[in-house]
């Protein structure tokens, strides 16, 4: 099984992936996380990638498409967070996924308004060296700045200051927002208000893909 989770930035597609993929098994496959893993080695597309995050552009697709060509036949299902985000991106997968004999099963899009959505990035913060997310108002680690995992300093994301977030609303209105009417126009696409706890989003999310209404 292959699920979409779309959203703007900060709707919680990286929370709601996590706890789908601990109670399904299905792998995460998180764009920003791929990214943020290469960033953190070093490696060619991490130092390619960090300019464009950090101002809150997108990477460009071709160097994206390459990444995850290797993750989207995994036989314990996929869970793409973060993926497609361009019109160029959501072909690719289809024709991917069509040369595979796959398709996608379920397309899901978290909708938060613009106030929440910055609320939640300026607090969001993570660990430099094993990436595990916090929340500073909500979820912050038990002693400041330091991962409760790893001992790792955490800190705000340089893509969750004011100036990158605006940025980044504006660049998902301008090549994201139409992904969705790309979707739209082919198959179903499940909407679901995600501006509740993440209990209950995720409570949401679990009723929508147990009813099957998301079927295509
Ligand atoms: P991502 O890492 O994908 O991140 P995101 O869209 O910012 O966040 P998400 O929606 O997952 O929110 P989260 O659960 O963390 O992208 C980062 C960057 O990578 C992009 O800007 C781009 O540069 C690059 N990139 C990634 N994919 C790419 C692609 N395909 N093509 C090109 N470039 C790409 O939640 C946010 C915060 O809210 C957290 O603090 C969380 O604790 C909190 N929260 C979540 N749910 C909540 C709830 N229900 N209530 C209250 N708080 C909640």
């Amino acid at each position: 099984m292959r699920i979409v989770l779309m959203g703007p930035p900060g709707a919680g597609k990286g929370t709601q992936a996590r706890r789908l993929s601990e109670s399904t098994g299905m792998k995460h496959l998180s764009t920003g996380d791929i990214l943020r893993a290469e960033v953190a080695a070093g490696s060619e597309l991490g130092l390619l990638a960090k300019g464009f995050m950090d101002r809150g552009d997108y990477v460009p697709d071709s160097h994206i498409i390459a990444m995850i060509q290797k993750y989207i036949d995994d036989p314990a299902g996929v869970l793409l967070d973060g993926f497609p985000r361009t019109v160029f991106q959501a072909e690719s997968l289809d024709n991917s996924l069509n040369d595979a004999g796959l398709g996608i099963d379920k397309i899901i899009h978290f909708s938060v308004d613009t106030d929440e959505l910055i609320n939640r990035l300026s607090s969001r913060a993570i660990c430099s060296k094993c990436q595990t997310p916090y929340n500073l108002i909500s979820d912050a680690p038990l002693k400041e700045d330091v991962c409760d995992k790893c001992g790792g300093k955490v800190s705000v994301r340089d893509d969750d200051k004011p100036k990158a977030i605006k940025n980044r609303m504006n660049v998902y209105e301008e090549q994201t927002a139409p992904v969705l009417d790309y979707y739209r126009s082919r198959r179903e696409v499940t909407e679901i208000v995600a501006t509740g706890s993440p209990d209950s989003v995720f409570e949401s999310l679990t009723q929508a893909i147990r009813s099957g209404e998301l079927s295509n």
